[in-house]
């Protein structure tokens, strides 16, 4: 991580732990705000004033976090206003490199000089995704909840008029939001790097009470709203897509694949059929990737299975 700045040669692969050996994720540090005129966004501070071609999203494909951002950028139509880079699938002692992608906007080898180019203070870890402002060189946000607001609406006409977060439904949204975080999307995390076999245990429950839940839920549903696609379909999406390529086995999520859920395997399927979905996944990474944890996978073999998911016919390769 970055300490006032600078890159640490202690890096950790793990964010962090309670005193109960659970997993804690850093929160994050850039918090600015794009709005159509530039007036204050949902912060009330003054927000950058979106343009066609100023923004740039940092990516990685392993990333669950930044998977939902791919996905919100392709289904509002963003795809020519905001351009994408990746850095490949295996983190390094500096964290994440541009190895053979490279960085577009400034030639950095790694993630975390984009951090301390922002800030020449920044201590903290260096995330993706990360959303920058090729005009100031600098990030506007790292946090990938706040992305998906301003994708869908921070870029007024030069996005498409989908909307993710109805006002309608917003409470919902927000309260179901937080429980797949909690139990699900960071679920999987908490179970994958506990350091006890309680704090394991019972982030493992935590995960597949959830699942039990949101199978119930979307039993004559299309959507976890009815009939309406919502951001909170894009966040569970990115969890159930990689549940049985490497969280069944990295994360010892094993009680029962994924794929033997019917709903949620029809739910997955009906959303990676969308091209919005299916680009933003790409499997090799997200295998090589998690299984390049050494922390938790010392010899950094990558397993072969599995041989075969429901919704590999919609990924390209
Ligand atoms: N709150 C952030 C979390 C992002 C995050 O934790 N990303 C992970 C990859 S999945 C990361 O970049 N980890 C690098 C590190 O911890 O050094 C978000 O949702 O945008």
């Amino acid at each position: 991580m970055l300490i006032d700045g600078r890159w640490q040669e202690n890096w950790q692969p793990v964010q962090g732990t309670d005193e109960k050996g659970g997993f804690v994720r850093q929160s994050s540090s850039f918090r600015h705000w794009i709005t159509p005129d530039g007036n204050p966004g949902p912060d009330g501070e003054p927000a950058l004033k979106a343009e066609p071609g100023r923004f740039h999203l940092y990516v990685a494909y392993i990333c669950p976090w930044a998977c939902r951002t791919l996905v919100a950028r392709a289904l509002k139509g963003l795809e020519e206003v905001i351009s994408v880079s990746l850095v490949e699938p295996e983190l390094t002692e500096q964290g994440w490199q541009f190895g053979h992608y490279s960085d577009p906007h400034g030639g950095a080898r790694y993630m975390h000089q984009k951090y301390s180019l922002s800030d020449s203070h920044y201590t903290g870890r260096a995330t993706v995704p990360v959303l920058w402002d090729k005009q100031q060189q600098r990030i506007v946000n790292n946090e990938s909840a706040d992305i998906l607001r301003i994708l869908n609406s921070g870029f007024g006409e030069l996005a498409n008029e989908l909307d993710l977060y109805p006002t309608e439904h917003r409470s919902e949204i927000d309260q179901l939001n937080s429980r797949i975080y909690q139990q699900l999307n960071n679920g999987v995390y908490r179970a994958g790097f506990a350091t006890t076999q309680l704090a394991y245990r019972e982030a493992v429950d935590e995960v597949f009470a959830e699942l039990d839940r949101l199978e119930q839920r979307l039993s004559g549903r299309d959507y976890l709203m009815g009939d309406r696609l919502t951001e909170s379909d894009i966040r569970l999406f990115v969890t159930l897509v990689r549940f049985d390529a490497a969280y069944y086995g990295l994360f010892k999520c094993n009680y029962r694949p994924l794929s033997s859920y019917p709903q949620l395997t029809r739910y997955l399927n009906r959303l990676i059929a969308r091209p919005a979905f299916a680009s933003a996944v790409n499997l090799d990474h997200i295998k090589r990737g998690y299984y390049s944890i050494r922390a938790l996978n010392p010899t950094g073999i990558v397993p072969a299975g599995p041989a075969e998911l429901p919704f590999s016919e919609f990924l390209e390769g």
